[in-house]
């Protein structure tokens, strides 16, 4: 099965076609199981419950190093001492891998798709050049941008953080870097611009002014907004919260944290949130309950599908394959109106260990399985057993006399207290929780 690249060929992923939907009794690992792009699951094609995306970072980008050693796979479309030659084969091969996955979108960092230059006018040079080329290669496949973003995390410049840098000489360079990058978004038509606010953050409060760096935040998200609208910019802006790592903490720590600041800074009506189930776990929290506290304030973006290791602290970015994540996911989306303008971006990595060309593709088939299975499983839960009515009747106090009256903000504190001794002691009601695991686990199989 395996399939070897091989430097030079332009073709960079010989021997694999249109990978295909062969049903759940199929032992092809290059078909798809359960990902049936046209299948219809209450009322939409399962290609728009997910608006599957690609990251250009991890599956074109990440070579397997890490803290201990080298990369493990070979880039074939690398061409040694000529990055922009480099960045032309790079593209190639993300559209061939793309198309031949069959997926819609794909999302990059200006400095995934073309290559920091000496000064800052070379590298946005570089970006619209690899740019103009990306925007044929998506005219020629029907592949569209579900968003752009810039790296200003990984370049030494910003150790002490991009726009919450102490040092004000710092900004210029974010604000020259998120300007090209969002003019790449619009010239590539997407339909959301992200930022991830690595360095935005501290690694001690003693030489930190928290509240300055975070209202400098505020300030350049501002900024950046109304250059977006005055550019045309139409999609959404999007911020994705990350608790710790690189920073000690982050100051997007969370979906609650975003949703306090996008309202204190004036942010809510352009900007959106960006989930990640590996950041939600960080944060101790599930993934569904960040999608839930976004989808409640009216500020559910978008979503970058992985998941961690539940034994270690850090962000390992694996491939999203439990079935319970995608499960509980997928009840969230069904019920909030699902994932609209935003899509499931692969913020993924095949291990270091799997290094055959065809593990990209095993990686993210096997991902897109897993989200079809959740929303097939859910959806039969919500269709056909009694959750939603349970849900619901738990509130059923709420929806009439008293309760009702509360609830609309008619009944003072006094009234409520008096209530007290009328109504005497309330009669125990059971949660249920384990009933309702049983009838997700009833619908998983
Ligand atoms: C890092 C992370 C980023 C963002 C984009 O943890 O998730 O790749 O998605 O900058
Ligand atoms: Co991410």
């Amino acid at each position: 099965m395996s399939v070897n690249l091989t430097v030079g060929e332009k073709e960079f992923f010989p021997g694999i076609g249109r990978i295909s939907f062969e049903g759940p009794d199929s032992a092809n690992p290059l078909a798809f199981k359960h990902y049936d792009e046209n299948r219809v699951i209450a009322g939409k094609s399962m290609k728009d419950h997910f608006r599957f995306a690609i990251a250009y970072w991890h599956s074109f980008c990440g070579n397997g190093s890490d803290p201990f050693g080298p990369g493990t796979v070979d880039f074939p479309w690398e061409v040694p001492g000529d990055p922009i030659q480099t960045a032309k084969g790079k593209l190639d091969a993300a559209f061939e891998f793309i198309t031949k996955l069959g997926v819609g979108f794909y999302c990059f960092h200006d400095r995934d798709l073309a290559p920091e230059g000496k000064t800052v006018a070379e590298s946005e040079k570089n970006l619209k050049e690899l740019a103009a080329l990306a925007k044929q290669k998506q005219e020629a496949s029907g592949v569209r941008l579900l968003w752009g973003t810039a790296n200003v995390f990984s370049h030494r410049r910003y150790t002490n953080g991009a726009a919450t840098n102490p040092d004000f000489n710092v900004l210029p360079h974010v604000a020259a870097q998120v300007k090209a990058a969002i003019d790449a978004t619009i010239a590539l038509g997407g339909d959301n611009y992200v930022f991830w606010g690595g360095r935005e953050g501290y690694y001690s409060l003693l030489n930190t002014n928290t509240k300055r760096e975070i209202d400098h935040l505020g300030a350049f998200l501002q900024k950046a907004r109304d250059y977006g609208r005055k550019a045309g910019f139409k999609g959404t802006f999007l911020i994705e919260p990350k608790p710790m790592e690189p920073t000690k903490h982050q100051y997007d720590f969370d979906s609650a944290t975003v949703i306090g600041f996008l309202h204190k800074y004036g942010l809510e009506k352009d900007f959106k949130i960006n989930i990640e189930n590996n950041h939600a776990t960080l944060a101790s929290h599930t993934f569904a309950h960040e999608v839930q506290i976004a989808c409640d304030a009216g500020l559910f973006g978008s979503l970058d599908v992985n998941q961690g290791d539940p034994h270690n602290g850090w962000d390992t970015d694996e491939f999203l394959t439990n079935l319970y994540d995608a499960t509980h996911l997928m009840l969230v989306l069904l019920q909030n109106g699902g994932i609209g303008r935003g899509g499931m971006n692969f913020d993924a990595k095949r291990r270091r260990s799997s290094t055959d060309a065809e593990d990209l593709f095993i990686a993210h088939i096997s991902s897109m399985d897993t989200l079809a299975r959740g929303l097939i499983i859910a959806n039969e839960i919500l269709e056909k057993s009694d959750y939603l009515k349970m849900k619901e009747s738990r509130y059923a106090s709420f929806d009439t006399g008293d309760g009702a009256k509360f609830e609309s903000g008619k009944m003072g504190l006094e009234e409520l207290a008096a209530l007290a001794g009328k109504l005497g002691e309330p009669k125990q009601i059971s949660g249920k929780q384990e009933l309702y695991e049983m009838i997700v686990n009833q619908y998983i199989r």
